[in-house]
């Protein structure tokens, strides 16, 4: 069968600015609250890896544009660290950070590479974070007033932009599992955090949408991990315990977001468990007054609800050992349990194309005709280099074309999917994994920071070029 795509189709792959830049005390940039959080609990991450060098991109950015346009991607989605824009977060604005990405930015566009900029990926400045972080007003105030120094030095060359990377997953690890800073493990302030982003995520695209737009001021979105949940059986208790799951989970997001409204469901939930947070009119009216223009979808695996949770429980899989299970269950809830039949990435994450299909019809079913993007979708592995200088990564393109033939699936149906963002361009610094879990079309020596590239990147060069694949 041929799987052809539509022209001007976005042939692309992702990073943030944490996982990739280094230099984190270079050039006036501040600390982040990862840098923080890696350097106080290096017991949290494999072989007590941090950010500091990364992939050293801060300083090898024109050979990583360069490879971009080798391998022929026409879309870049990035992130930009706040606190190298304004270092402690809310003080003097970093003329050299404002320069890194004007440079980038202007190389990008020049290699014909569309940049699809996310304002937010986590890292949160320190001064910020140790001041209440996101359950602090003041914090909203101090990221709108970062979005409107980007918007104003990168408006001319940037046309797609996102609030927040993921909102309810930083949420969830952040103030929840307490896997992730700052290690909470919190429902009230969880709420309340999931409200205050959605508040500041509103009152930035409204800003945006005010800005003038007669330079042809692009679209603005949110990067969402619209994870599926489907129950677990069919049974209707487990119905109940997958629509709870997808409430606080997916809805809590995208409903505000692609609504102006926040879902009846959860806020009923909190309600009764005491831990709405109250909400104001004026915030409401932002979220009510002004919704995206787009969505970027990120999928790695779905989840499967079942009502039998007894116990409250987390765990993600930071081993890289299939066997070792992630545990999600919060008492009275729901439990996320595993597919038996499913097929598994050594982090033990389901491999399920049709669930991308799925959410790219749920996002159309909310807005019909709505520009979407696959913001973010990959596989990590365990890899090295072989006797050739490449890693043959055969499972990254079996994985990324299964879900490709799904996105194509959904365009044939109508969908608005406008492009693809594999994660990841390069081999990065993962959450909690460092940087055992390889994601890149390009395998990064940790030694010499020499990039190579992977099988996977010749494959989804020539598909690029060819605009789709038989
Ligand atoms: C997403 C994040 C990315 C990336 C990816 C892979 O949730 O937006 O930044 O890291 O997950 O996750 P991990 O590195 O934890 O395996």
């Amino acid at each position: 069968m041929e799987f052809r795509f539509p022209d001007g189709f976005i042939w692309g792959a992702a990073t943030a600015a944490l996982q990739i830049e280094g230099a984190t005390r270079e050039d006036g940039r501040g600390p982040s609250q990862w840098d923080v959080f890696c350097r106080e609990h290096p017991e949290r991450i494999w072989q007590e890896a941090t950010p500091d060098l990364a992939c050293d991109h801060y300083h090898r950015w024109p050979e990583d544009v360069g490879l971009i346009k080798q391998f022929g991607q026409n879309g870049y989605r990035l992130s930009i660290a706040w606190p190298r824009i304004i270092p402690d977060g809310t003080g003097a604005i970093n003329p050299a950070g404002v320069a890194f990405y004007r440079k980038l930015f202007a190389a990008l566009i020049e290699a014909g590479i569309e940049p699809n900029v996310t304002l937010y990926h986590w890292d949160l400045p320190q001064p910020l974070a140790a001041s209440g972080g996101w359950e602090n007003p003041a914090t909203l105030d101090a990221f709108l007033r970062y979005a409107r120094v980007c918007f104003e030095e990168f408006g001319d060359k940037v046309k797609l932009w996102s609030t927040f990377n993921e909102p309810s997953w930083s949420t969830l690890n952040g103030y929840v599992t307490a896997l992730h800073p700052p290690l909470k493990h919190d429902y009230k302030a969880a709420v309340q955090v999931a409200y205050n982003l959605m508040v500041a995520h509103a009152r930035t695209v409204k800003l945006f949408h005010s800005l003038d737009s007669g330079s042809g001021r692009g679209m603005i979105g949110i990067v969402q991990n619209m994870c599926p949940v489907y129950p677990a059986t069919d049974n209707a208790a487990d119905a109940k315990a997958a629509s709870i799951a997808d409430a606080v989970y997916n809805r809590w997001f995208i409903d505000p977001a692609l609504l102006g409204e926040f879902p009846r469901e959860a806020v009923d939930l909190y309600r009764e468990h005491n831990i709405l947070p109250e909400m104001k009119r004026k915030d409401l009216d932002f979220i009510a007054g002004d919704t995206v223009d787009f969505i970027g979808v990120n999928y790695y695996f779905p989840h499967y609800a079942s009502a039998d949770a007894d116990e409250t429980i987390f765990g993600l899989n930071t081993s890289g050992n299939k066997d070792e299970d992630c545990h999600f269950s919060i008492k009275g809830q729901f439990k996320f349990v595993k597919n038996p039949a499913g097929r598994y990435t050594d982090w033990a994450w389901e491999i399920y194309p049709p669930g991308l299909y799925d959410l790219l019809a749920r996002a159309h079913q909310y807005r019909p005709g709505m520009p979407i993007y696959v913001t973010e979708n990959g596989i990590g592995a365990q890899e090295t280099l072989n006797a050739e200088d490449t890693v043959d990564d055969q499972y990254r393109i079996d994985f990324v074309r299964e879900h490709l033939e799904v996105i194509h699936r959904a365009i044939g149906e109508g969908m608005n999917v406008r492009g693809y963002y594999m994660w990841a361009l390069l081999d990065n610094f993962s959450w909690l994994n460092g940087y055992k879990k390889r994601y890149g079309f390009f395998f990064v020596d940790r030694d010499t920071m020499q990039r190579y590239p992977k099988k996977s990147a010749y494959w989804y060069r020539d598909i690029a070029a060819q605009n789709g694949f038989s």
